[in-house]
């Protein structure tokens, strides 16, 4: 049984990840490419891993049931496209199936509501939409042909934590440059995997009786342990406006984030606010048309640029 909050056990006992050599082969790969300096005089390239989607907490090894959690990963595609647009090389750690950066544009229900069958049956996007999708598909070409942008996947807790330990380890060498953006909604309870019901849990036992583990909080070993230079921001979700920002000041001091970036389920998409430093600083957008992300990651570019220098001359001094 794994003991609760102890992140080495989580990983000892975790199922191994698919393809992880591969997946260590492609980030090693990115971040050789993209440490480079800028020809273009702007410095080092920086380089952040965004987090978005929910985890599942899976219910049996042979999974038919899982516990989810919240998020359709609007937030980390749309900070993607922002952060890409500032320069940043992106590593987009996502929920498999949630919002994609270039296409949140596309409608829930139907995306062949896009398209036409003219009359010599060849197939092309409606005329009112062909500009939003030629923007959107040139951007996403440039920034995936232009190894800007690296996409990994997750479902459960157990792939979410150990990608981002892949990630973060691989990031080490990116020192101050690279940047932590942790919007995903990671479960906090789990089943551990070797405690776990190997086959699909029957009903005829009668109502189902079920201790959670805690997940260990691994936002203090990415800090401490696996990329104790980079900029981190995480995120704070709560539906109670009472308690947001005390749990968001109390995540800053006791994980040593840079930034927390509080806000509550009921106005998640209209306004956050930002804290970092004793500082808080709300940020609304002003109309349905315009992306919150564009504003926040404004304002953490310039926050880690400060990062970056005050950083370098403190050593320079030193
Ligand atoms: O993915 P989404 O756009 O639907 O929602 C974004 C969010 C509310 C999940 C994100 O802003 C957030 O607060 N993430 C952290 C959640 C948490 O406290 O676990």
């Amino acid at each position: 049984m794994v003991a609760a909050g102890d992140p080495e056990s989580f990983f000892a006992t975790s199922p191994a990840l698919r393809d992880a050599s591969a997946v260590a082969a492609n980030l090693q790969e990115f971040v050789a490419c993209n440490s480079h300096v800028s020809s273009e005089g702007g410095g080092r390239r920086r380089i952040v891993c965004v987090t978005s989607g929910g985890t599942t907490v899976p219910l049996e090894q042979r999974c038919v049931r899982y516990i989810d959690n919240f998020s359709s990963g609007h937030r980390g595609a749309a900070s993607t496209e922002y952060f890409l647009k500032a320069g940043y090389a992106v590593i987009f750690v996502h929920r498999r199936g949630s919002c994609q950066p270039f296409s949140r544009f596309l409608p829930d229900d139907s995306f062949l509501q896009f398209f036409d069958v003219t009359t010599d049956l060849k197939v092309q996007v409606v005329e009112s939409q062909a500009t939003v999708v030629k923007k959107a598909i040139g951007d996403y070409r440039k920034a995936i042909e232009g190894g800007s942008l690296l996409k990994l996947p997750f479902t459960t807790i157990f792939e979410y934590l150990q990608l981002l330990k892949m990630v973060a380890t691989s990031m080490s060498s990116v020192g101050l440059h690279g940047m932590f953006y942790l919007a995903a909604a990671v479960s906090d309870f789990y089943v551990p995997w070797d405690s776990m019901a190997k086959h699909k849990i029957q009903s005829a036992g009668g109502p189902l009786d079920m201790k959670l583990s805690q997940v260990p909080k691994m936002l203090s070993v990415l800090r401490n342990q696996w990329a104790p230079l980079a900029f981190c921001i995480s995120f704070k979700l709560e539906t109670d406006s009472d308690i947001l920002v005390q749990k968001a000041e109390m995540a800053l001091n006791k994980y040593r984030m840079n930034v927390v970036v509080a806000n509550l389920l009921a106005t998640y998409k209209e306004e956050v606010v930002i804290i970092s430093n004793g500082k808080s600083n709300t940020i609304r957008r002003c109309n349905k048309d315009e992306d919150l992300e564009e504003h926040i990651i404004k304002l953490l570019e310039k926050s880690h640029s400060k990062y970056i220098y005050s950083s370098t001359e403190g050593r320079n001094k030193n």
